[in-house]
């Protein structure tokens, strides 16, 4: 049978993980280590034998910049792209735009790693003139009223992403297409926990890197082979993982 692949990436560093702030839905761009990152990713792709056919994004700046660095690296900018605020980070509710450290501090070590890597807690809300802000952008506002949260945990994000897995990428996976995904942390957490059936103590401890290509092998129903699916650089990824998992220190 003809192998699925499927390829996951969480978009370049960005401004605000330059800076240490929660970032959620603000739409920062890449700093240039960022724009590095995603040349680098290309590079890690060009060398895999199956190559991205179709591309998904998130409608922030930060995904679509990098899936066109990668996709000009493969000189493969002619690829079909679909983007939907369903790929989006994680909303990050009143933390959004705040210093990871400063609210560690405040707040203290449990509730800042809840915050960030529980199942079912959420943040506390956005204030009511920002979040009214973030619905009247030209992204959302057609959107049926009450989609555009104004805090998520990852259930949350989990419920909004599904959806978007099952209409989109596992259709053009049994199309025989290979899929790359650009998204953000917490959006590709809620997705590699469908795919790989991770529990909520099990999803707490996967930190996704910035800019590593993550392969995924599929058998005909969709279960990935192996579990896990396999960096292509699973050195810097191991690395760089860590390095996600101890912010705010
Ligand atoms: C980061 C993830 O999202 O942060 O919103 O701050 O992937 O868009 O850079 P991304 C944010 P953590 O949940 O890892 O703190």
């Amino acid at each position: 049978a003809r192998l699925r692949v499927l390829y996951l990436l969480r978009h370049g560093q960005s401004t605000a993980n330059a800076a240490g702030e929660f970032t959620g839905w603000t739409d920062v761009p890449l700093t240039s280590a960022g724009e590095a990152e995603a040349t680098r990713a290309g590079q890690l792709l060009a060398e895999a034998r199956e190559l991205p056919d179709v591309v998904h994004t998130s409608v922030l700046r930060r995904t679509i910049r990098t899936a066109e660095i990668a996709l000009a690296g493969i000189d493969r900018s002619w690829v079909p792209v679909r983007r939907s605020w369903r790929l989006n980070e994680r909303h990050y509710g009143a933390l959004t735009g705040r210093n990871k450290a400063e609210v560690r501090r405040e707040a203290g070590d449990d509730q800042f790693t809840r915050w960030r890597r529980s199942f079912s807690d959420a943040p506390p809300a956005m204030a009511p003139s920002e979040a009214a802000e973030l619905r009247a952008d030209p992204r959302y506002r057609d959107l049926p009223p009450g989609t555009v949260p104004d805090t998520e945990s990852l259930a949350d994000v989990l419920a909004r992403v599904l959806p978007y897995w099952a209409d989109n990428v596992a259709t053009d996976l049994r199309a025989g297409r290979t899929p790359l995904v650009v998204a953000h942390g917490n959006s590709l957490r809620a997705l590699v926990m469908h795919l790989d059936k991770l529990r909520p103590n099990e999803v707490a401890a996967l930190n996704i890197p910035t800019g590593m290509p993550l392969r995924y092998e599929f058998d005909e129903r969709l279960l990935p082979l192996p579990p896990g699916g396999r960096y292509l650089d699973p050195h810097a990824a191991d690395t760089a993982a860590a390095t996600v998992a101890a912010e705010g220190r």
